[in-house]
């Protein structure tokens, strides 16, 4: 445990979803889970970043670095198959961190997006949570409850030039983490999102315009400033803990107040 931290998560075991690499939000969060005490499994999707998300897990002595692309039902099948061997039946946290829609459509208009293309964003950035919520909701019951954070942004709920289809898709994220938030409620699961400000990921990277979005930020912001996967972490933790124990199906927005501004 670092200094400034706590010792929430002695004893918890979660799987993380959505690892890249170092800058990664999932990174960020999975840090500071360990660093209070978590045990954790990781997935990676292709065999590019497998190295990367294995140093990392090996890092903070990860039981289970495993493959899964969140399209295959047979592999989020695999995967809480293999996180309930790992961790004798149980799971007590999930980070979902899992976005993609293909790189044309985050350009240009949304009213050019095809019908296939716009069925891989919701497919990979929305249904997702909701396979993994299903196959986790046996593992979380045996421990008498659980919690499970995802990750959005404020692009499905206002228009965000170029946004686009990841608009529509994490407007769909978001609907869903309420109607799991309802079902899973009853065996004592919570289910929640974090919305971020703009963070420099590997997905963030390659957008045309980011840094005229970072500037807007701290132009329009109430803080004045970026936030950081750290910042996400911290927040994560908080959600996924028992201190948030009567907190389900709400947005924790992490993004300097960025949302509440109309100009
Ligand atoms: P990232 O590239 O580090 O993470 C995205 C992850 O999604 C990667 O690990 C990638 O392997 C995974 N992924 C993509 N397709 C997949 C598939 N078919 N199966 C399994 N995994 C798949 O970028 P990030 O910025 O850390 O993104 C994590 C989450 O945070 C996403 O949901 C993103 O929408 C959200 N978010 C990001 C920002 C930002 O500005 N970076 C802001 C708000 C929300
Ligand atoms: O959710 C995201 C990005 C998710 C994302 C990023 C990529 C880039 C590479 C999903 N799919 C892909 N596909 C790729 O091929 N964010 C919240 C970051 C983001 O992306 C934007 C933003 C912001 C903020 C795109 C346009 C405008 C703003």
């Amino acid at each position: 445990m670092a200094a400034g931290t706590g010792d929430r998560f002695e004893g918890k075991q979660g799987l993380v979803l959505g690892v890249a690499n170092k800058r990664s939000i999932a990174w960020g969060i999975a840090k500071r889970l360990a660093d209070e005490g978590a045990q954790l499994a990781f997935t990676f999707q292709g065999e590019r970043i497998e190295k990367n998300v294995r140093e990392l897990a090996d890092s903070i002595s990860s039981p289970l670095v495993t493959e899964c692309d969140v399209r295959s039902d047979e592999d989020v099948a695999r995967v809480f198959s293999q996180v309930a061997d790992a961790f004798g039946g149980g799971l007590d946290v999930v980070v979902h961190s899992v976005a993609f829609a293909a790189a044309e459509d985050l350009e240009g208009r949304f009213t050019d997006t095809p019908r296939d293309r716009f069925w891989l964003a919701l497919d990979v950035s929305a249904y997702s949570l909701v396979s993994c919520a299903r196959a986790a909701e046996p593992l979380m019951e045996a421990r008498g409850g659980g919690s499970i954070v995802t990750m959005t942004y404020l692009g499905g709920e206002r228009a965000v030039p170029h946004y686009n289809v990841m608009g529509v898709a994490k407007s769909a994220l978001d609907a869903s983490v309420r109607y799991l938030a309802w079902d899973l409620g009853q065996k004592n699961i919570r289910v929640n999102a974090i919305s971020a400000g703009p963070v420099r990921t590997l997905a963030a990277r390659s957008i045309a315009g980011f840094t005229t979005m970072e500037a807007l930020v701290e132009e329009r912001a109430p803080l004045h400033r970026h936030i950081d996967a750290d910042d996400v972490g911290a927040a994560a933790a908080y959600l996924l803990s028992d201190e948030a124990r009567n907190l389900t199906a709400t947005t924790l927005y992490v993004d300097s107040g960025y949302h509440a501004m109309g100009m």
